[in-house]
C-alpha cells in the first residue's frame, strides 16, 4: 500500500511537543535519513483539542486520554510521511516501546530512549497499521492528485 501510488509503503511520523522544544528534531531526522526512508510530504501543527481527540480517537476510553491530549496540545508537532518499504514496521522498531523511560533499559538505542521521558512522554508517534497509516496521513495531508488509488477509497482493498 502506498497513498503516493508509487509501490513504496508510506508511514505516519510525528515528533511529539517533548521532541520538538527538547530540540531532537535533527537527531531524529538524521536517523531517518540513514535508515533509508524518504521524507515525502512534513509541516509543523498546532493541533486544538478537537484536533488532538480525534486522531487519537481509539483511546478515547482510555484512563490516559486526557493526559494524552493535554501533552499533544502543549506545543507545536512535527508530522511526517516517511515512505520506504516496510516503512511501517521499520520506523516503529526504530522508535522504541511506548514507555521512554523502559525503552531506556530494554532498547537503549531507540529513538524513545533517547529523547522519551515516561510512557506519555514519549517524543514520537508512528502509525501502527496499514488501516492506521493510511487514516493519520489522510487526516494531515490531501492526497495528491495523480495517486493511482481509485475508486471508492472508503472500502479500498490496501
Ligand atoms: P503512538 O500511537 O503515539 O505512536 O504510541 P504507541 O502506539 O506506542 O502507544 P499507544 O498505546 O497508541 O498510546 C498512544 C500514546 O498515548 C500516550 N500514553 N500514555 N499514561 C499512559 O499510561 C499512557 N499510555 C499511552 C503515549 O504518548 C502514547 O504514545
Ligand atoms: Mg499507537
Amino acid at each position: 500500500f502506498c497513498v503516493w501510488g508509487i509501490g513504496r509503503e508510506a508511514t505516519l511520523a510525528i515528533i511529539k511537543p517533548d521532541g520538538l522544544l527538547g530540540n531532537y528534531t535533527e537527531t531524529i531526522k538524521a536517523t531517518i535519513a540513514h535508515s533509508g526512508f524518504k521524507i515525502s510530504r512534513e509541516k509543523v501543527v498546532q493541533l486544538d483539542e478537537e484536533g488532538a481527540a480525534s486522531f487519537y480517537a481509539e483511546h478515547s476510553t482510555k484512563k490516559f486520554f486526557h493526559g494524552l491530549i493535554k501533552y499533544m496540545t502543549s506545543g507545536p508537532v512535527l508530522v511526517m510521511v516517511l515512505e520506504k518499504e516496510n516503512a511501517i514496521s521499520h520506523w516503529r522498531s526504530l522508535i522504541g516501546p511506548t514507555d521512554g523511560r523502559k525503552a531506556k533499559i530494554t532498547h537503549p538505542d531507540s529513538i524513545r530512549a533517547i529523547c522519551g521521558t515516561d510512557v506519555e512522554k514519549n517524543c514520537v508517534h508512528g502509525s501502527d497499521s496499514p488501516q492506521s497509516s493510511e487514516r493519520e496521513i489522510s487526516f494531515f495531508f490531501d492526497i495528491p492528485s495523480g495517486s493511482q488509488r481509485g475508486g471508492d477509497d472508503e472500502h479500498d482493498e490496501l
